[in-house]
């Protein structure tokens, strides 16, 4: 009886594990609006988003400037606590798995850069136009939306869009934001994330603790490439600003471009990199983040979705760059 207890046991587990994979099960889906599937929903517009998820920024901002209203649904990511986003609240919108999803009457739209083009065109009558009306004008607004936009694999494309750098540019927070959380809600990922690089990247960084990042090697990798190229988008964004004479990226017009750089500038006021790349060496763009944080829409779409694990994360992330110059150097300058 005894020797049976182990087994027992043993096939508890796997039955449990198998029943909750199967609820779990993620693929990714076609992207943009899918008036083919039909989801339950309460509001016109709901949103699934998170609050650090910089594409859920994009998107909350988009629907603030539109003047849409929507039913919120936030979803935890490990960063700000556990996957919910692997449960079947979020699954049954999104078997991707990711944030966010724009639900309109119950059908969804997959990809912020493609929600904030869906939510202008189908915002009511009277809100704000965020897409200019001369084709040259358009073209350019979607060159700088694509420019700010995260994309497939961004660690490995951060040549392509500013959006694709700001992941390496979060290890730091992530290493920060991650003290907060327990190992096992970490360790969840293992069995049931679609991306086990995501539990083991956490566990490490948690693990060595946020003093000691700059010692982990590939980290300070990814983090000083992601540097480097953020260096070259801002430049460009800085001429781009300059030569269209401001105040906004295609010049009087504010428009989607804007949207999507605004939560850039946000990803690196969080990460504590802003003063690596604005200040003096690039007053346009100084300006334009002061600009671009007296609208209505950055009060009520990011600061007042300010969540406390960010908050704590960015804290103690300046206090151990003060505590240590090596720390600091090996994260905004080495
Ligand atoms: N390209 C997609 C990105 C979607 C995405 O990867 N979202 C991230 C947050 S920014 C996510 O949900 N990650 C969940 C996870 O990896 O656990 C978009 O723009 O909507």
């Amino acid at each position: 009886m005894s020797g049976l207890a182990p087994l027992l046991l043993v096939a508890s587990l796997a039955g449990w594990w198998g029943w909750e994979k199967s609820k779990r099960t993620t693929h990714p889906v076609e992207e943009g609006y899918r008036p083919e599937l039909q989801f339950p929903f309460e509001a016109e517009f709901e949103l699934y988003h998170n609050a650090l998820s910089l594409c859920s920024m994009k998107t909350r901002l988009c629907l603030a400037e539109l003047g849409i209203a929507y039913k919120s649904h936030h979803i935890d990511l490990i960063e700000t606590g556990r996957y919910e986003n692997i449960r079947p609240e979020l699954l049954g919108v999104n078997p991707a798995g990711t944030v966010p999803v724009l639900l309109h009457n119950g059908h969804p739209v997959y990809e912020s850069h493609l929600q904030i083009r869906y939510a202008a065109e189908h915002a009511p009558v009277g809100s704000p136009r965020l897409v200019p009306e001369t084709v040259e004008l358009r073209e350019q607004m979607n060159r700088w939306v694509d420019l700010s936009s995260l994309t497939e694999n961004p660690i490995e494309h951060g040549e392509r869009s500013a959006g694709n750098t700001i992941p390496g540019l979060t290890v730091p927070l992530f290493a920060s934001m991650i003290e907060s959380i327990p190992y096992h809600r970490i360790a969840e990922g293992f069995l049931f994330h679609f991306d086990k690089r995501r539990p083991l990247v956490f566990c490490v960084l948690k693990a060595r603790g946020l003093a000691n990042l700059h010692r982990i090697g590939p980290a300070m990798q990814v983090v000083g490439h992601s540097r480097a190229q953020m260096h070259g988008h801002l430049d460009a964004l800085e001429e781009q600003l300059r030569n269209s004479g401001g105040p906004w990226i295609l010049g009087s017009t504010f428009s989607l471009a804007d949207v999507s750089w605004l939560v850039v500038f946000e990803r690196l006021a969080q990460a504590d990199y802003l003063g690596v790349f604005t200040g003096d060496r690039r007053p346009g763009c100084s300006a334009y983040w002061q600009r671009l944080r007296e609208r209505p829409s950055y009060r009520s779409a990011i600061v007042e979705h300010s969540h406390p694990t960010i908050e704590l994360g960015t804290r103690r992330l300046q206090q151990a760059k003060a505590a240590d110059p090596a720390l600091k150097r090996a994260l905004e300058e080495a």
